[in-house]
């Protein structure tokens, strides 16, 4: 009986766990010219009304990019009845990323473009989000 208990203590923790990585950020990695850029936000799957991201650049030695500009975009192409929209973020530096809020009006599939902007060198990632 003291066994029972144990497993299903063991049990519920190990539920517990998984709940915990499965609520984890919705996230993209990917390449923009020599930076690796990584893109967290807070809402998994990203949703609609407001959403935050964090973003972190690193350069090609791996250290983090703290002196850029960093602008979100993002973009729903017009559908019937309903003109295209487009919206603009400016990311603000805190520790080692920049975070900005997306602002998503409607559910379906987003285009978000993150521009870095350092000097006169403009590099841009690419991703969707299907908002819920
Ligand atoms: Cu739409």
């Amino acid at each position: 009986m003291k066994d029972v208990k144990k497993f299903l203590m063991i049990l519920t923790a190990v539920l517990l766990l998984c709940g915990v990585a499965y609520a984890k950020d919705y996230e993209v990695k990917k390449k923009a010219g020599d930076y690796n850029v990584e893109v967290k936000i807070d809402k998994n799957p990203p949703a609609v009304g407001k959403n935050n991201m964090e973003i972190e650049i690193e350069d090609a030695a791996g250290k983090y990019v703290t002196d850029a500009k960093v602008l979100v975009e993002y973009s729903m192409p017009a559908m019937s009845g309903m003109p295209a929209m487009n919206y603009k973020a400016d990311a603000a530096l805190k520790g080692e990323g920049y975070k900005a809020t997306m602002d998503l009006s409607m559910s379906g599939s987003w285009n978000v473009t993150i521009k870095i902007i350092r000097g006169d060198k403009a590099s841009k990632v690419k991703f969707s989000v299907d908002a819920q």
